[in-house]
């Protein structure tokens, strides 16, 4: 595993410099160890401190962490609260002026709404809302382009209680299908069409598309949003943003609800062709929200200018988009374009314009651009810059150092943030003023975040070896449980093996002498392409969905940019293609995959055998499919295949 070597020599190390630190919300190694040492010495007083420091409570909570029906665990249980009141009511005394949000269209025009504005906007989407019959524990789906009004959406929905499940807008007709139904919604908010790097890409039409596949009677209204003008059909449940929310007033009462109250549900990719309805709660999140944004994003609300190019579809747009922010009352850039349009200077573009203070984004967008050279960022002011953040994979050494330096211009610390859909907020990051960086490593866990390497049955791995990524205590970000399924809520992350009561990540890891957390990948079917999840199974039940497909094998190949690219091993129920035909049904099958899931999942590279390798059980073997597609020698047993000449076939990609 070439990767893990090169990644095990990496020595360098870039303590924090002096300037940075005295200026940190946490400054030296002796602060990050103080609080640490707090969470260990009295661990429910330390978040209990923390939660009434930070969040502004409708009724006090005089319950902190109750432990008893673990693993379904309970923060501040008792306490009442809204996000979308801390999100903005609270900051409209001292900053109502203040630019909340910088929206940076795909063209490149700009539209800048205040605290003010946006209270204001929020205020009437929720009375909106609240006219079309949705109340407290109402499933809205949230089918939208970065926009303004995605961020309000979200925030109405916080304000009356409202659980919102955000999709992103490059998933597929059929994707949007599973999550209605699976949330059983009330209400879709989307917009006729969203804009990418120039082009319009249809969300009305599969919002219809979606609503004819199968019983989603549950829907009530469709509530679409003008961004793009282009034609779309008008049905009966559909009315327009514009019309329902312009007539509303002003203002809305928040609507208080219990701390444990869920927030949202965000579907995920899991080890099984169903995803999971990742269920978060409003207090605990909240607090881990605001903590990570204080602590890894040494935030200073007053002077930053934040900048996360993450799409509200994923969890990395809802903690650190339209929530994280806005509780501290920042002002923040939200992109809806693409890295390379209209040209590809477009994020060093936006971040001159802007003067960004605090840049986040993911690996595959650093190594995508280092691909265009050091040029490019050069012809930018990028002086403005005081931080950067990496999420969503590992990040290369190599591509690290090329951050650093030439976006950082050596100046800037780089925070590395390991965290998960599942988590709700960084769990091990370096608090840039404490925590001195390594390229490659998340480095150490937040204070209170007991991370920890384990072997299967939960007991200790020696250092330098790799292991079970386990985080052993309950904290208040984390999920509480998957929407409808509790079982498999209990068995995913808090398997029997690991005696019950730990989370469990899905990661292998391992930490080096200084203690320091180095991700090494998924220890299930869970590929990472482009800092995306997807499971297999998935990819692999939408291939096997088409007609003419008999089975299917997806495994995961190193990539360049994307991190990870898709590889399936197909099995026709006719005789297996070649030529030019092999050629067509390729694209055909690629096509099929975009449509059953996103563009996103769609394979790299499809090869046909008659047959796939197997064990006696009759169990597909991945190791030696996964070796097959990096081109690797094989050493691996294969006296027992049936047929080792499919071995040869499975060699050959159709080019
Ligand atoms: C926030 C987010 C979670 C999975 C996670 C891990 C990978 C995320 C990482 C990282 C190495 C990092 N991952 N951050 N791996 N270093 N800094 O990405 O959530 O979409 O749920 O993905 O992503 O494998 O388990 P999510």
């Amino acid at each position: 595993m070439a990767s893990i070597e090169s990644i095990l020599t990496e020595t360098r190390v870039f303590p924090p410099a002096d300037a940075f630190a005295r200026q940190a919300n946490v400054s030296g190694m002796d602060g990050y160890e103080a609080l640490c040492r707090q969470a260990e010495s009295d661990y429910e007083g330390f978040w209990a401190n923390l939660a009434r420091q930070h969040i502004d409570w409708k009724k006090p909570f005089t319950r902190t962490l109750d432990e008893s029906g673990a693993p379904f665990y309970k923060w501040f249980d008792d306490g009442e609260l809204n996000v979308s009141y801390n999100c903005l009511d609270r900051h409209l005394a001292s900053k109502g002026d203040k630019t909340a949000l910088i929206f940076e269209a795909d063209d490149g025009s700009v539209t800048q709404v205040t605290y003010k504005e946006l209270h204001a906007r929020v205020c009437q989407f929720a009375n909106g809302l609240k006219s079309l019959g949705v109340e407290q524990g109402d499933r809205v789906i949230v089918y939208m382009p970065m926009s303004i009004e995605a961020v309000v959406a979200m925030q109405a929905c916080a304000r009356i209680g409202a659980i919102h499940s955000v999709v992103f807008g490059g998933f597929s007709a059929k994707s949007l299908f599973e999550r209605i139904e699976d949330a059983r919604a009330k209400v879709i908010v989307t917009a006729d069409e969203s804009l990418r790097g120039g082009k319009a890409v249809p969300l009305k039409h599969a919002v219809d598309e979606a609503l004819a596949m199968g019983d989603t009677s549950c829907v009530e209204r469709v509530v679409v949003y003008r961004r793009s003008g282009g034609d779309i059909a008008w049905g009966g449940r559909d009315l327009w943003w514009h019309e329902l929310a312009q007539t509303q007033a002003e203002t809305c009462e928040p609507v208080w609800v219990s701390a444990e109250h869920p927030l949202f549900i965000l579907y995920t990719s899991g080890s099984t062709g169903k995803p999971k309805g990742v269920q978060h709660s409003t207090g605990g999140y909240l607090l881990g929200a605001m903590l990570s944004m204080l602590w890894v994003f040494d935030a200073k609300p007053d002077s930053d200018v934040y900048w996360c190019t993450a799409d509200v579809g994923w969890i990395t747009g809802h903690t650190y988009v339209a929530y994280g922010p806005l509780s501290l009352g920042m002002t923040e850039v939200i992109f809806e374009g693409i890295p390379t349009f209209p040209h590809a200077g477009r994020f060093w573009e936006t971040v001159a314009k802007h003067k960004v203070t605090t840049f986040y984004t993911a690996p595959t967008a650093i190594r995508s651009l280092i691909k265009l050279g050091s040029d490019l960022p050069a012809q930018y002011d990028l002086s403005s810059l005081r931080l950067l953040g990496t999420v969503g994979e590992p990040i290369n050494p190599e591509a690290w150092m090329w951050y650093q330096q030439v976006i950082g211009g050596g100046r800037c610390p780089v925070v590395d943030t390991w965290w998960q859909t599942e988590t709700g907020s960084h769990m091990i990051a370096p608090l840039p003023g404490a925590v001195p960086t390594k390229p490659g490593s998340c480095t150490l866990p937040l204070p209170g975040i007991m991370a920890a390497i384990t072997d299967e049955h939960g007991g200790p791995v020696e250092k330098g070896h790799g292991g079970f990524l386990v985080i052993q205590r309950p904290f208040p970000s984390q999920l509480r449980t998957l929407w409808g399924d509790p079982d498999r809520f209990r068995k995913t992350y808090f398997p029997e093996e690991l005696g019950g009561k730990t989370y469990l990540a899905g990661d292998s890891a391992h930490r080096d002498d200084d203690g320091y957390f180095w991700i090494m990948g998924r220890i299930d079917d869970v590929l990472n392409v482009s800092g995306h999840r997807l499971g297999t199974m998935e990819i692999e039940s939408a291939l096997v969905a088409n007609p003419r497909v008999a089975e299917a094998a997806v495994v995961g190949r190193p990539h360049e940019i994307k991190g990870e690219a898709v590889v399936a091993y197909v099995v026709l129920k006719g005789t297996r293609p070649v030529g030019e035909e092999a050629k067509k049904i390729v694209a055909e099958l690629r096509d099929w995959v975009g449509k059953e899931i996103g563009p996103i999942a769609k394979p790299d590279e499809i090869r046909f055998g008659d047959n796939l390798p197997k064990t006696r059980s009759g169990k597909i073997m991945r190791r030696l499919l996964r070796a097959i597609a990096k081109g690797e020698e094989i050493t691996q047993d294969v006296s027992t295949l049936e047929n080792p000449a499919i071995l040869d076939q499975l060699k050959e990609a159709v080019k």
